[in-house]
């Protein structure tokens, strides 16, 4: 991978399920939206413009794989490839008639726009969201039994690379037991975003060089897939349960992905 397509490709149309820059007519009520960053590569901050005159704009209630414990809020989410959110948007803060952008904040141009809601007639509010959604069960640091050092870099000839080597589907590269809950400490020197298949994970802590410690802001709930920034270093905690069998992880930029940054866990 060369050049310009070292980030991974990116397009220069915004599609919403299939068609570009798409609009929705919707009642002044709330709506729960399950977004899902499916670019190849782009990453969004994803704002609503404009923002309601009361109220957050996002209430999150889901992450990639399930219910948080209790809503969080949000003026932005910033969602890298593959991550998922599940927020509500409360449309009573707006007149009827308004149009609300949902536009990227990353972007310029024709990429700084992503959809349009019309708020386009009145009707009766029926629903809530509550305070608390599910029995959230933190994973603990203590529980951990084994703790791996990934490295999401470029190794020989700038190829991606984990731990220094491209995808061998011969080699097992982590091989944890089942129910074994481990910790994982990622760092990267360019932006990916990591999915692990079959576990599910929670993240522990995050940080830069120059700040750090708690996990980030879009970071709650159960996740299979981290977004991570150049020089970021983070730990998650998994359990691998569930099934026996082999399973791989990689960067969720498509480009990068198919570059070999890649590689196989085994639960044994
Ligand atoms: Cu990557």
């Amino acid at each position: 991978m060369e050049g310009d397509y070292m980030r991974g490709v990116l397009g220069d149309a915004i599609l919403v399920n299939g068609a570009p820059w798409p609009y929705l007519e919707v009642s002044n009520t709330r709506y729960r939206f399950r977004i899902l960053n499916a670019s190849n590569a782009r990453r969004y901050k994803l704002a609503l413009d404009p923002p309601p005159s009361e109220g957050p704009s996002f209430v999150q209630v889901g992450s990639d794989v399930g219910l948080l414990g209790q809503p969080v809020h949000h003026e932005q989410i910033e969602t890298a490839p593959a991550e998922r959110f599940d927020v509500v948007i409360d449309f009573s803060a707006y007149p009827v008639g308004t149009a609300v952008t949902l536009v990227n904040q990353f972007g310029r141009g024709t990429v700084g726009q992503v959809m349009r809601f019309i708020v386009a007639r009145a009707a009766r509010e029926e629903s809530d969201v509550s305070s608390r959604l599910v029995d959230f069960e933190p994973l603990r640091r203590e529980d951990a039994t084994v703790t791996r050092k990934m490295r999401f870099n470029q190794g020989d000839r700038g190829m991606w690379s984990i731990n220094g080597e491209p995808f061998d589907p011969e080699r097992i590269d982590a091989q944890p037991s089942l129910g074994a809950t481990e910790i994982w400490q990622i760092s990267t020197n360019a932006h990916h975003p990591v999915h692990l298949h079959l576990a599910h994970f929670q993240v522990l802590s995050r940080r830069t060089n120059r700040s750090g410690g708690e996990a980030g802001p879009y970071d709650a709930g159960w996740k299979d897939t981290i977004d991570l920034g150049s020089g970021q270093n983070a730990e998650i905690i998994a359990r691998f349960d569930g099934y026996r069998g082999r399973y791989v992880f990689h960067c969720h930029n498509l480009e990068h992905e198919d570059m070999a940054m890649m590689a196989n866990l085994e639960v044994a």
